[in-house]
C-alpha cells in the first residue's frame, strides 16, 4: 500500500532550518526560523525557567494524566496574563480555557471547534499570514478567505483595503488577526485601527480569532494585549490562541493556550465542553512540563519578576537590533529606504528583496532567510551585523 506514496514538500521554514544545519559555510547565519537568539547567537533557557524547573524537580509528585483542558492553575494564570487579572470576561466567567500543545495546537483545536460550531463559517486570514495558518486551519476543513493586509510598496498595513475587503465577510465568519508582532511582516495594527476593526466586527457579526504568539516581544506584556483586551471588552464572542514558545522560550516543550470567550458563563461552559471533546479525539490531553513551568513562574512573585525582566531584555534587544540594522544599512549610502524596519514589531520584517536575491544571500554568504524575504531580526547580533549588511547591500548592487 505504501509503495505508491509520493514525498511531500517539507514545511518551508523548518525545511530551511534543516538546510542551514547541513551548510558547512563557517560564516553561515540563520535568519530564517523565528527563534530568539542572544548576543552570542544562542537560544538559551531563560533563568526564570531554569529556576522553575529546579523547583518542579523537587515538588512535582506525579506524572499521572491531566485533563484534556490541562491544569486549572495554568489556565487561570494565562487568562490573567492575556486578558489582565481584572478583565470583565474573567469576572463574569465568560471564558473557556485549554492548555494546548503550543500555539499550533491551539490554532488547530480552534479550527476543529469552528468546524463543529458551523461548517459554513469561513476564517478570514491576512495576506500574507504565517504560512502554517493555512495547513493548521485548512487541515480541519475550514474554508479560508483572505483579506489584504501588508502593502509591500509602503511597507505598512493597507488598512483601508483591509476594511473594504472585510465588507464581503458574512455574519458568523471568523476574522483571524495577529495580536501583536505580525508574522511575517512585523506590521501591527495601531490602537485606532484595532478600534475600527472591533466596530466592524460588531456591525457585521464577525467573530475575532486572535493569534497572539509574541506577547511581550513587541511593546510590552500589556501593550501587546491591547487588541485582545479591547475586543473582549466590546464583543460577545471571540477565540484567542496564545503561545509560550517565544516569551518563555519554551519552543520544544509545546506550550500554548486556547481561550473561547462566550456571551455568558453557561455558553462558555458549553463551548468548553465542545472544545474538550475535540481535544479528546485528537491528543486526549496536552503535554505537562512546559505549562507546569509557566504556572510556577506566574504564581511566584520573585520568578515572575525575573521572567518579566528577562522578557524585557529580549524585547529591548530586538528593538535595538532593528535600529542598528537601519542605521548600518543607511550608512552604506545605498539609495533605498529601510527605515520601516525600525517602525515594525517583533522578530520579523520583510526586506523587500527578490527571491533571486534571497537565493544569492544563501548561496554566496550562507545567510538563510525565508523566500518571501522575511528576516528574523532576532537572529542578528553585533558581531554578525556588518557581515549581514555588507551581503545585503552587495546583493542589492549587483
Ligand atoms: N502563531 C504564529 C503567528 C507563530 O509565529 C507561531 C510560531 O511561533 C505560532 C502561532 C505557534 O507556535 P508554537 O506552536 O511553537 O507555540
Ligand atoms: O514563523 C516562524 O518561524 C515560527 C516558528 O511549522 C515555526 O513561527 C515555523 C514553522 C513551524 C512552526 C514554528
Amino acid at each position: 500500500m505504501f509503495e505508491g506514496l509520493k514525498a511531500l514538500p517539507q514545511d518551508p521554514i523548518l525545511g530551511l532550518m534543516m538546510k542551514f544545519r547541513e551548510d558547512t559555510n563557517p560564516d553561515k547565519l540563520d535568519l530564517g526560523v523565528g527563534v530568539y537568539k542572544d548576543e552570542q547567537g544562542n537560544t538559551p533557557i531563560m533563568e526564570s525557567v531554569h529556576l522553575a524547573e529546579q523547583q518542579l524537580l523537587i515538588t512535582e509528585s506525579t506524572k499521572s494524566y491531566i485533563a484534556p483542558a490541562g491544569t486549572i492553575l495554568y489556565n487561570q494564570r494565562m487568562r490573567e496574563l492575556v486578558f489582565g487579572a481584572d478583565h470583565v470576561v474573567l469576572k463574569e466567567g465568560r471564558i473557556a480555557s485549554a492548555q494546548t500543545p503550543g500555539g499550533c495546537g491551539a490554532l488547530r483545536m480552534a479550527a476543529e471547534f469552528i468546524q463543529g460550531c458551523n461548517a459554513d463559517s469561513a476564517v478570514w486570514v491576512s495576506t500574507p499570514t504565517w504560512a502554517n495558518h493555512i495547513p493548521l486551519l485548512g487541515g480541519a476543513g475550514v474554508t479560508i478567505k483572505e483579506y489584504p493586509y501588508y502593502d509591500y510598496e509602503q511597507n505598512n498595513v493597507q488598512f483601508d483595503a483591509m476594511l473594504a475587503s472585510l465588507e464581503a465577510a458574512s455574519a458568523g465568519d471568523f476574522l483571524l488577526l495577529h495580536g501583536c508582532c505580525h508574522n511575517p511582516s512585523g506590521a501591527d495594527l495601531n490602537q485606532e485601527q484595532w478600534q475600527a476593526v472591533t466596530e466592524l466586527c460588531a456591525r457585521k457579526g464577525l467573530i475575532p480569532f486572535i493569534d497572539m504568539a509574541y506577547q511581550g516581544l513587541g511593546s510590552g506584556l500589556d501593550e501587546d494585549a491591547y487588541g485582545v483586551r479591547l475586543m473582549a471588552d466590546t464583543l460577545p464572542e471571540m477565540l484567542v490562541a496564545t503561545s509560550c514558545s517565544k516569551n518563555f522560550g519554551l519552543y520544544r516543550e509545546r506550550t500554548g493556550t486556547l481561550f473561547i470567550v462566550a456571551g455568558n458563563a453557561e455558553q462558555a461552559a458549553n463551548a468548553g465542553s465542545q472544545l474538550f471533546n475535540k481535544i479528546r479525539s485528537h491528543y486526549s490531553m496536552p503535554p505537562s512540563h512546559g505549562a507546569a513551568i509557566v504556572e510556577t513562574i506566574l504564581s511566584d512573585t520573585g520568578m515572575n519578576q525575573q521572567w518579566q525582566e528577562e522578557l524585557q531584555a529580549m524585547r529591548q534587544r530586538i528593538q535595538s537590533l532593528r535600529k542598528m540594522l537601519v542605521q548600518k544599512i543607511t550608512a552604506t549610502g545605498i539609495d533605498r529606504d529601510f527605515s520601516f524596519i525600525e517602525q515594525q514589531f517583533g522578530m520579523f520584517s520583510f526586506l523587500g528583496i527578490t527571491p533571486q536575491q534571497v537565493a544569492q544571500l544563501q548561496r554566496d554568504y550562507g545567510i538563510y532567510i525565508v523566500d518571501s524575504s522575511r528576516v528574523n531580526v532576532a537572529g542578528l547580533n553585533d558581531d554578525r551585523m556588518d557581515y549581514f549588511v555588507n551581503a545585503l547591500v552587495e546583493v542589492l548592487r549587483r
